[in-house]
């Protein structure tokens, strides 16, 4: 893909009315606003200022979550020691994805081995570097030919074969299940299922959002953030996905992760957060337009039920890309989300949803016992 147009880091909305309106107090109003009047190319923010980058990342993919899970503060965080990794198992590999989900140990100074999940994926092809991979491969071997047709073994050079590698860790046994290959199952969740089986469920047993706070406190990624609007009620902040590398917009993926603290899913959406929706739609839209110059009109925009973290948040995808998630099981467009509440306010607890439940997730065996599978 070609490069993006320049354009201003970080769109800032007005701020809004005084915190406190909605659920709980949002983190510190007015807090420091990343990348304020940098103006930077897109090459110069994929690449980053390369040692704070490396923060950011560490922060927000293997640091952050897994100091959430340990309750601990964030910090900058020491790098990860990848090469004294014992592999314990592939969770899953995908030949689609061209990722491997691997679950694997870390021994401690006292002896105590502690996991991790590695996610390993090949990085899409970027245009500007092809013609670079073509002069530059180091070894080019004939697998077979036949006619005008032939296959060949391209080895490229380090700096053309990067691996995106995404960390987590500690892991708990939630990260392992939730990378692990299993057979699905569909539930059909009633709104009194939710109310009896869902919820008491999700309260006691989801992953920890910490990271999402810290994000909205500035304590992680503050440098990423691509927009944020600082409404209490009806304010988010919009950063890249820890999927996608910025490194080229074929694979696009963002969210939006909204400023109050008591949205946990598409369940407790009413006609109340029709504001809250209307701004992330248009607001988000806008902002990758400026941003990446990409158009609203090639945007999936979407909710996951059920999503991993309760926290509301919405996916940004480019529509080119088959994102993991986006299948009609689990993605809900939020153009019809908006449309559906501004029918019936109560649409969401009304209504039944349908979603996969992994063969092992304990939500699966808690519909089992109620015979609702
Ligand atoms: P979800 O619908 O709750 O679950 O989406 P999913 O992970 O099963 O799709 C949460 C989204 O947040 C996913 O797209 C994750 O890739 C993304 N995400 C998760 N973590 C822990 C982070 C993080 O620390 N930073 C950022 N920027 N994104 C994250």
């Amino acid at each position: 893909m070609p490069g993006w147009p320049m354009s201003p880091p970080h769109t800032p909305a007005a701020p809004g009315p005084a915190p406190g309106r909605c659920g709980e107090p949002p983190g510190p109003a007015g807090g420091a606003i990343a990348g304020r009047g940098r103006s930077l190319s897109a090459a110069a923010m994929a690449e980053g200022p390369e040692p704070k980058r490396r923060r950011a990342e560490a922060g927000a993919g293997a640091g952050a979550e897994a100091e959430a899970e340990a309750g601990a503060e964030p910090g900058p965080g020491a790098p990860f020691p990848l090469g004294s990794v014992r592999l314990r198992r592939l969770l899953r590999d995908s030949a689609r994805e061209k990722a491997a989900f691997v679950h694997g140990q870390v021994t401690g100074p006292s002896g105590e081995d502690t996991d991790a999940v590695l996610i390993l994926e090949k990085t899409p092809f970027q245009e500007e570097k092809i013609e670079e991979l073509l002069k530059k491969h180091t070894k080019l071997e004939l697998q077979m030919s036949n006619d005008i047709y032939s296959t060949y073994r391209l080895y490229p050079p380090p700096e053309l074969s990067e691996i995106k590698t995404t960390v987590v860790y500690p892991a708990t046994e939630k990260h392992l299940q939730k990378y692990l290959r299993q057979e699905v199952h569909l539930i059909r969740e009633s709104w009194e299922d939710y109310k009896n089986i869902t919820l008491p469920f999700i309260q006691s047993q989801s992953f920890s959002i910490q990271w999402v706070y810290n994000i909205l406190e500035k304590k992680a990624e503050a440098d990423r953030i691509i927009h944020e609007n600082q409404d209490p009620c009806n304010g988010f902040v919009l950063v890249p996905d820890f999927k996608w590398n910025q490194n080229q917009l074929d694979d696009l993926y963002l969210i939006a992760l909204i400023q109050r603290r008591d949205v946990k899913s598409l369940r407790d959406l009413t006609g109340e957060h029709l504001p809250l929706l209307k701004n992330i739609l248009q607001e988000g839209k806008e902002a990758i337009g400026k941003r990446f110059g990409v158009p609203g009109s090639q945007l999936r925009i979407y909710l996951h039920y059920q999503p991993s973290y309760y926290h509301l948040h919405v996916h940004f995808t480019a529509l080119g890309y088959d994102a993991p998630g986006s299948a009609v099981e689990r993605a809900h467009l939020l153009a019809d989300v908006i449309d559906n509440l501004a029918l019936d306010s109560a649409y969401y607890q009304k209504r039944a949803l349908t979603f996969a439940l992994r063969a092992d997730e304990p939500l699966l065996k808690k519909f089992q016992e109620a015979g609702r599978v």
